[in-house]
């Protein structure tokens, strides 16, 4: 798993990727007015600062030089004015520009939700969480850097160029030339910060995506640490991934550090060069010192979008590492096909047949081979086995968490892959295992935000299943906030938390993956008169541990390493003295002298 991090983290990407970019522009395309406009005002802003160096030659040459006094009034104001209509215009661009950000990433982050809701249970079996969560956040993040700023910026930075290079020329086209000597030496100075930082890019890329993953399985895993008394070890382990990416941000770092004093330097260099040349023909009189002046502030002005656009470049470099990333993930298609002409059945009676059903997790790795049974709508069935033997993997592949490799499994007489998986869901509820409460009031969590569910069809669940009594009891009662996965409440009442939140669902099917974790005896009897409730009426397939849900069933089946031993009724079973007599034996005799 983590090698396969690695690779993903590790795509560098080429800095610009036409096909990257054309389906990145698909995200903007719904506000292409707004980059219209920003484009527009950029052409106008870049204008308005090669502007003041010519108001400045003016001022100096026609007016200071002539002693108008008047006319300097005059250059003032306009200079003024241009200020002042660059700010109001820099205003709108760094508001819209943002706004067009914020809009593009929240569709993308949007379509990347409801992605994720389409992928199969198998998907998220391989994919560490700290990686999706990446893609949502930090790699949609960069995004928005492109487009609020990145995409605007870049053509702001070459109109800027171009406005300057306009003045410059016509203003005097030897002195531009002079000022404009070094800059071969930006180019290739350029050059090979890009180069060196896009390998260090890298780096820091990857060891922030081993930081991050360290973080939160470390963090997940908390309590085990603290318990195992691992802390010093964790400490030492998290410090060295941590002095990793410092390193690896420190050799970036070097890089700009370099990087930036160079340009400055030669821009210094640019201006001494002017000064030498421009001073030599003022001194023969060939020239003004007004163009003088404004050669000098000309010169300052081009190097920073310079500058500025090898910084733009690291923006898209980031962006298209990132989007790939994320097409990436957008384009990952590990989903349960719904069919393509699904049969139409609105509710179903309950009756659940399994044909030959061989099921493996990967490749040919069967975990169920050759699973065939039957159950009537209404009826009970229980699964026993050892831990390992296939159980909830049997519930799995009914809800299409998984597809099946061969044999057929039918609801009503209809092939589940031939329904649509609204209708699956609809008539199926589950029970699991491990209980998943979501952060919201007890209320939410029973009914789901169902609007077919009203407050007293929650309230009646609960009472049905023994959980009112300590609901009502807890601060808020049916309002109380659920927090982080329900950790502020006992395993017991989680569970009866969730078999209210079956029962209020009312679904034809009810599957029970039981809990094995042992409840006080008063719980047991409360979450077996649950169970009871639940079964009622409804055909009902049990992971059982419990004797008593066992007993009651109309079938049984013993599963065994995948395979299915021995079915029928309890009596039936223990006369055959097979696999369930001794498993009963060994496991169900204790728990019936303890009651
Ligand atoms: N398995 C797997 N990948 C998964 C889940 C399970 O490869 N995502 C494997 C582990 C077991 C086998 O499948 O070898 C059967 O697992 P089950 O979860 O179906 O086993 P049980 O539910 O019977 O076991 P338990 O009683 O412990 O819940
Ligand atoms: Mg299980």
């Amino acid at each position: 798993m983590a090698s396969d991090y690695k690779a993903d983290e590790e795509i560098l990407g080429k800095a610009y990727d036409a096909k990257l970019m054309r389906r990145l522009l698909a995200y903007v395309k719904p506000y292409k007015g707004y980059i219209i406009a920003a484009i527009l005002l950029n052409i106008v802003v870049a204008a308005l600062g090669p502007v003041r160096p010519f108001l400045t030659k003016i001022a100096i040459d026609d007016y200071i030089a002539k002693s108008n006094y008047h006319g300097v009034i005059l250059i003032t104001i306009l200079l003024f004015a241009a200020l002042l209509l660059q700010s109001v215009i820099q205003y709108f661009l760094t508001y819209y520009t943002q706004l067009l950000g914020q809009r593009t990433i929240l569709d993308l982050r949007t379509q990347l939700f409801r992605h994720t809701q389409k992928l199969a249970v198998r998907f998220y079996d391989k994919t560490p969480i700290g990686r999706l969560v990446t893609r949502v956040t930090n790699d949609v993040e960069s995004l928005n850097e492109l487009f609020s700023s990145g995409i605007v910026m870049v053509f702001s930075d070459l109109f800027i160029i171009v406005w300057i290079l306009i003045f410059m020329f016509s203003m005097d086209w030897e002195l531009s030339l002079v000022s404009l000597s070094v800059l071969p030496l930006l180019i290739y100075g350029t050059f090979l910060f890009r180069k060196k930082v896009r390998e260090s890019y890298r780096d820091v890329r990857l060891h922030l995506a081993r930081l991050n993953s360290y973080m939160q399985e470390h963090i997940t895993g908390m309590s085990i640490i603290q318990i195992f008394n691992k802390e010093k070890e964790d400490l030492s382990n998290f410090s060295s991934v941590n002095k990793d990416h410092k390193t690896a941000n420190i050799n970036s770092i070097f890089y700009y550090a370099v990087f930036f004093p160079g340009v400055e330097f030669m821009s210094s260099l640019a201006i001494a060069l002017i000064i030498w040349y421009g001073g030599g023909e003022i001194v023969q009189g060939k020239m003004s010192l007004g163009v003088l002046f404004a050669f000098i502030q000309f010169t300052e002005m081009f190097f920073r979008p310079i500058r500025d656009l090898s910084e733009k470049y690291n923006i898209l470099q980031t962006a298209m590492a990132s989007s790939e990333r994320i097409f990436k993930l957008l384009d990952d298609k590990t989903m349960i096909e719904e069919p393509a002409a699904p049969v139409s059945v609105s509710s179903l009676k309950g009756e659940i047949e399994f044909r030959n059903v061989c099921f493996a997790y990967n490749g040919d790795d069967h975990v169920l081979k050759n699973i065939s049974f039957r159950i009537e709508p209404g009826q009970t069935c229980a699964i026993v086995g050892a831990t390992g033997a296939g159980k909830t993997s049997i519930i799995n592949i009914l809800t299409r968490f998984y597809d099946i490799n061969k044999g057929e499994i039918l609801l009503d007489g209809v092939n589940i892959k031939n329904m649509r998986k609204e209708v699956i869901n609809q008539n199926i509820s589950i029970v699991l295992q491990d209980v998943f409460l979501f952060s919201g009031s007890i209320k939410e969590n029973i009914g789901m935000n169902n609007e077919n569910i009203s407050a007293d069809d929650i309230k009646m669940s609960a009472e049905a299943v023994g959980a009112a009594d300590f609901i009502t009891a807890l601060p808020g009662g049916y309002d109380y906030a659920v927090k982080e996965r329900g950790a502020t409440l006992s395993v017991g009442q989680k569970q009866l938390i969730s078999f209210a939140r079956a029962l209020a669902h009312d679904p034809r099917i009810l599957i029970l993956d039981e809990a094995t974790s042992s409840v006080d005896t008063e719980t047991e009897i409360i979450i077996q008169n649950a169970i009871r409730k639940l079964l009622a009426g409804r055909t009902s397939i049990v992971i059982a541990h419990r004797l008593s849900t066992v007993q009651n069933a109309d079938n049984i089946i013993v599963l065994h390493k995948g395979e299915i031993r021995e079915m029928g009724t309890h009596q039936e079973l223990l006369a055959k003295k097979g696999i369930y007599f001794r498993l009963y034996q060994l496991q169900y005799k204790e728990q019936e002298i303890g009651n």
